[in-house]
Parts: C-alpha cells; structure tokens; sequence
C-alpha cells in the first residue's frame, strides 16, 4: 500500500462575530459579540482542515489573517507536516516576536494541519494522537460574570441545566470582598453542595490585594483560583501557591510551553490550563501536556472546547474541560453534552465543520 500524504495548498482565513448570549463582563473587558477566525486549510489532495481562533478584540481578529496568510505562503507545496511547519513559523516569526500575535496565527495554522491528517486518516483527532473517543468532564464557564448580584443564582441554576454540569466557574475580584462573598453564597445556594465551583480573577488584583481577598476566600471551598494577579508575576503566583489551601490556578496566558515550564519551575501554580491558541496549537499542547504530566500538575483546557476535547483524552494529567457555546452558532455539528461531560464524536478530524450560511451572516 502507497502510504497517503497530504500537500500544503492554501489557506482561507476569514473573520466573523457571533453574537453572545450572556456577555462577557470581566476583568479583562466587556464582550458582547465573540469575534473568530476561521481557518479552512486546503491540501493538493482535496482534504480540508479546519480549525478557529479566539483573539477577544474585533481588530486583533482582522490583524491574524495577513500573518496566517503569509505563513501559508511558505508552507505551499510542502508536505502537511505541523511539528516541522511549527519549528518554521518559529524561526521565521522570531524576527517579529514569538509570543502574541505571531504566535496566535502559527497556532491557528497549526490546529487546521492536525486536522486535516486526522481527516485524511479517517480517523477522530484524540484516535489519530493515540487515544480514544469519549466524554470529557466539563465545567459550564458561558456565564457567572461580574453582573450585579440578583442574577446570579438564577444564572447559575441555568448554567447547571444546559448540561447537567457538576462545575461552574464564576468570576470574582468585585469592588467589595462582601460582594465577591455573596456571589459564592448566590451560587452555592442555587446549585448546592454538590456542584464544584471554581473561580477567576482575569488577573484583577495587585498582589497585596490578591494575598488579602485570597486567604480571606480561603475556607469557600473553592476548587481553585484562577489567575488572581498578572499573568506573568511568578514570584507573586509562587508566594499565593505557598500561602493558600485552596489551588491556585493559570496557563491560559503562556505562551508557548516553555512558559508552562518556567511557571512551574518557579512554583507558581498549584495547576494549569493552557490556551490552544497561544500554547501553540496541538503540537504546543502535547509539549505542554508532558511537561506537566511529568510533573504531576492537573491540566484543564481553556476555551477551544472541541479541540481540547480531543487533547485532554491523550493528556496524562487531564483535570477540567472548560465548555463555552460561544463557536455553536457557526459550527454545523456542535459537540454533544451529555450528563455534564463534552462528547468527543466519533467522526473524522476534530470535528469542526462550518455552517456557511450562518458564516455569511456573521462575517465581520
Ligand atoms: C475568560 C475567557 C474569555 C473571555 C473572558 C475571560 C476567562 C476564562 O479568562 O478563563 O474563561
Ligand atoms: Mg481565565
């Protein structure tokens, strides 16, 4: 049998916006509509893969196209190969920077090549990597935002019912600790004692503040804290990590996994959640994930629900999958929940396939 390869053709990026149905209000801003970049990657071979992204801002979305658009130009006509692409884009991107946007496009190019191989192998992605399909446990993260305290438990009974969830995260680092007291109490009132709650400060706090609210949240039993401080004050992180009972939480910032290994080196996280799309796409995934596996650090995913859902069933420490349905609406097959775990389905590739005509009427 001649083995079957795939040839690098072109890309198509486009952007969209897609409307939220509970905005994101949160430290980090607000968001009423959710931007993204589709990303259809043709092969000679007439497989197409496809993945998205999530860069937050409407301008950030229109600035990744022409940066994935050149990093297909250089790829064309070599083999669909995303570990050899990847160490590409980096040494070509070092010019401009590895991290941030650069970064961004490399993993978004990256995510569409793993799925145009799995594609062609007929095979889902986690299959492809080497496991299997399968839920996945899955806290519901669609809501919970800093809104005013009434709604809160109402949303929250919601939130457990879209998916019989048995986790929520809710969004804290109000003005008042009375006020970020009564929202863990709304909550826990409207879900009980048996739903998990985590909880993220989108990096809201200066470090005294976050050493005086953290302790005093300290016996809530919560199951972490989630990016208290900036992203990138590791002594401030290691000293939380040293000081609190309860986990501290972050990762969706590294990027790349060498900023995963600085972090844990530096003690600065009790566990961790990568972002699919400054990690570096599935390549950066699987590096990240040995590298906290080795060290025995719980690994939870960070937006991309479909594409984490594979990794974290080849991930050895695999903790929590954060669900959004914010890419549902453009998706023709949205993943199933089923009793409170993402389904991986049993199709080829990640899963991800465009509803065009809702694309048409999204595009931005
Ligand atoms: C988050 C994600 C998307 C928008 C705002 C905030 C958050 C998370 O950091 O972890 O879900
Ligand atoms: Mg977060």
């Amino acid at each position: 049998m001649t083995p079957f390869r795939l040839t690098f053709e072109s890309v198509r990026v486009r952007t969209v916006a897609v409307p939220l149905a509970r905005p994101v209000v949160s430290k980090v801003g607000r968001f009423d509509d959710w931007p993204l970049v589709l990303i259809d990657l043709r092969t000679r071979e007439g497989v197409v893969g496809r993945s998205y992204l999530e860069p937050y801002l409407a301008h950030a979305a229109r600035s990744i196209v022409p940066l994935i658009e050149a990093l297909a130009e250089a790829e064309k006509g070599r083999p669909v190969a995303p570990c050899d692409a990847f160490g590409r884009a980096a040494r070509s991107q070092h010019l401009l920077g590895r991290e941030g946007l650069t970064l961004i496009a490399a993993s978004g190019l990256d995510m569409a090549a793993w799925d145009a191989l799995a594609r062609a192998a007929s095979m889902p992605l986690s299959v492809f990597l080497g496991g299997s399909v399968g839920p996945v446990p899955a806290y519901n993260s669609n809501g919970l935002w800093l809104t005013p305290l009434a709604s809160l438990a109402d949303e929250a009974a919601a939130l457990v019912a879209e998916g019989a969830f048995r986790a929520l995260k809710l969004r804290l680092g109000r003005e008042r600790l009375a006020d970020d007291l009564a929202a863990i109490r709304a909550v826990r009132g409207a879900v009980g004692d048996d739903v998990r709650l985590m909880c993220d400060f989108n990096q809201g706090l200066p470090l005294h503040d976050a050493i005086v609210r953290c302790h005093a949240l300290d016996d809530q039993g919560l199951d972490w804290f989630e990016e208290p401080i900036a992203y990138d004050n590791l002594a401030g992180y290691s000293r939380l990590a040293r000081e609190l009972a309860t986990p501290v939480q972050l990762g969706e910032n590294f990027y790349g996994p060498r900023a995963l290994q600085r972090a844990l080196e530096a003690g600065a996280g009790d566990c961790v959640m990568p972002d699919l799309m400054r990690i570096g796409g599935v390549s950066g995934w699987m590096h990240a994930a040995a590298i906290a596996g080795a060290a025995g650090i719980p690994v939870s995913t960070h937006l991309y629900p479909e594409t984490a859902a594979h990794l974290m069933r080849v991930t050895e420490t695999a903790h929590w999958l954060e669900w959004q349905d914010w890419a549902d609406p453009i998706l023709e097959e949205p993943f199933a929940l089923e009793d409170g775990h993402l389904v991986v389905p049993d199709r080829p590739g990640n899963g991800i396939a465009w509803d065009e005509e809702a694309v048409s009427r999204y595009a931005a």
